[in-house]
């Protein structure tokens, strides 16, 4: 049994995390940054350690404050939450060294799934499917156009290092290949320090789905469904639904199943997801694991009623899984709206202090966020301010329930995004479950 837990982050996720703590009997210790003194995470907490100046790289990127700190108060485990540092394989490591429980996968399992060819090598092995790709890193010019060849274009370069979409190249003739290799890999080196990259056949218009897994530390394994995550600009998303209207339960089975073949197949603990492109024939491909809690959690735990955050922490107390698959059943239907601090039609950030607040409720509602009136978003992190989700019988009944809550949301003196939110759920093709990757280039 843990005593007490410090907690790497700030904002929605943080006072998430504190919430299952309390739930569990477990004390926090918050850490905040100097613009993070008025932050609710820090009330929340049992105790809070200012850990540096505004900047992340200053205070919650800064690895040797966090670890002193949990060794000043006394802490022996950790939780990253999501971004900053919880895919950081060198803080993982770092926590092994000192004693700390890291409460996520090893440090080893966080670098072999960070490099994205060790990943889709892995992948492959375990004969998990993934699209024809250069089955290696790509070093120079001639070796890439070879592959491509083969391949057959349009093909992408990826970085290595990459993920999350950052850092891909497009590449549609042979006449094309050469300059655009030589800027990957240039890019991947500036912004990843690893110049690596490899080749991928492209596939067009996919669908973004992910497998929720729950892996303990002996060996059992199980899958939560999909969510559908198509609704994203420029990699980030912003509406996400579970299950997905385009997956049915027999590719739930497939797809779940492939999920934790792969999470098996690694020796993988802790929560996971699988990220896999859906094609137009719903053929289904591995993209990325991400080793971490991820911001759309809830809609899996409405659906399941798994509590994910007491999951991982019960696991990295090395409990036994109490879930089964044939017990696991997905129920209804879920929709998160993140709800941003930005300009609806332009996506500029919106900072500032909170005048008014109005936070819906009701039946099926759920508010995760660190918001409360007279509170100044700081301009120094990321701009979500709430996740709104909600929860009802079938789709149509949800999108209903979210459309209600969207109008009671009442958020007075910066911008967000909730006017596009409800533009959204009226759109056509939303309705009809139509959202695929580019659905939001299309609307706006
Ligand atoms: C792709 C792809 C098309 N073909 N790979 C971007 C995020 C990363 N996980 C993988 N990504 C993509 N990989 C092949 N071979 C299109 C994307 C992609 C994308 C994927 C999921 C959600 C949004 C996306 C937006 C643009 C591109």
């Amino acid at each position: 049994m843990f005593n007490k837990i410090l907690i790497a982050n700030r904002g929605e996720i943080a006072i998430r995390i504190i919430r299952a703590c309390k739930e569990m009997g477990i004390r926090t210790l918050a850490v905040y940054s100097e613009a993070d003194r008025e932050s609710l995470h820090t009330r929340f907490a049992d105790g809070a350690i200012c850990i540096g100046p505004a900047k992340s790289k200053d205070s919650y990127l800064n690895i040797t404050s966090l670890i002193s700190s949990m060794e000043v108060a006394d802490a022996e485990a950790v939780h990253p939450g999501y971004g900053f540092l919880a895919e950081n394989a060198g803080f993982a490591e770092a926590c092994e060294k000192c004693g700390i429980k890291f409460i996520g996968p090893t440090s080893a399992l966080m670098r072999l799934m960070g490099n994205k060819v060790q990943a889709k090598k892995t992948a492959e092995e375990l004969n998990v499917p993934v699209l024809p790709w250069s089955n290696r890193g790509i070093s120079d010019e001639k070796e890439a156009l070879e592959v491509s060849k083969k391949i057959g274009f349009p093909v992408l370069i990826k970085a290595a290092s990459g993920g999350g979409g950052r850092g891909m190249k497009l590449v549609h003739t042979q006449a094309s290949l050469a300059s655009a290799f030589n800027m990957a890999k240039m890019e991947a080196v500036s912004a990843f320090g690893d110049g690596e990259v490899f080749i991928e056949k492209f596939c067009e218009l996919p669908r973004h789905i992910e497998i929720q897994i729950v892996a303990d530390e002996h060996g059992n394994v199980v899958h939560l469904g999909e969510r559908e995550c198509s609704i994203q600009r420029r990699h980030q998303k912003i509406l996400e639904e579970s299950p997905s209207p385009q997956v049915d339960a027999r590719l739930r089975h497939k797809m779940g199943d492939a999920a934790v073949k792969l999470a098996k197949g690694i020796g993988y603990t802790n929560v996971g997801t699988v990220e896999f492109l859906l094609d137009k024939n719903k053929n289904f491909y591995f993209m990325e694991m991400n080793t971490r809690i991820q911001v759309e959690h809830p809609i899996t735990e409405l659906v399941t009623g798994v509590d994910l955050l007491k999951e991982q922490i019960n696991i990295a107390m090395g409990k036994k899984l109490t879930l089964k698959q044939k017990n696991i059943a997905m129920t209804g239907h879920s929709i998160e709206c993140r709800i941003n601090a930005e300009d609806p039609k332009t996506f500029v950030p919106s900072p500032g202090k909170i005048t008014e607040l109005i936070i819906p409720g009701g039946p099926g509602v759920r508010v995760d966020s660190a918001l409360y009136c007279g509170y100044t978003v700081p301009p120094y992190y990321d701009n979500l301010l709430a996740k709104l989700i909600v929860h009802a019988e079938n789709r149509s009944e949800a999108i209903a329930r979210m459309t209600r809550a969207l109008e009671e949301f009442h958020i007075g003196g910066i911008k967000t995004n909730i006017p596009l939110h409800l533009k959204i759920m009226k759109d056509h093709d939303f309705i009809a479950g139509m959202t695929d990757i580019d659905f939001l280039s299309r609307f706006t």
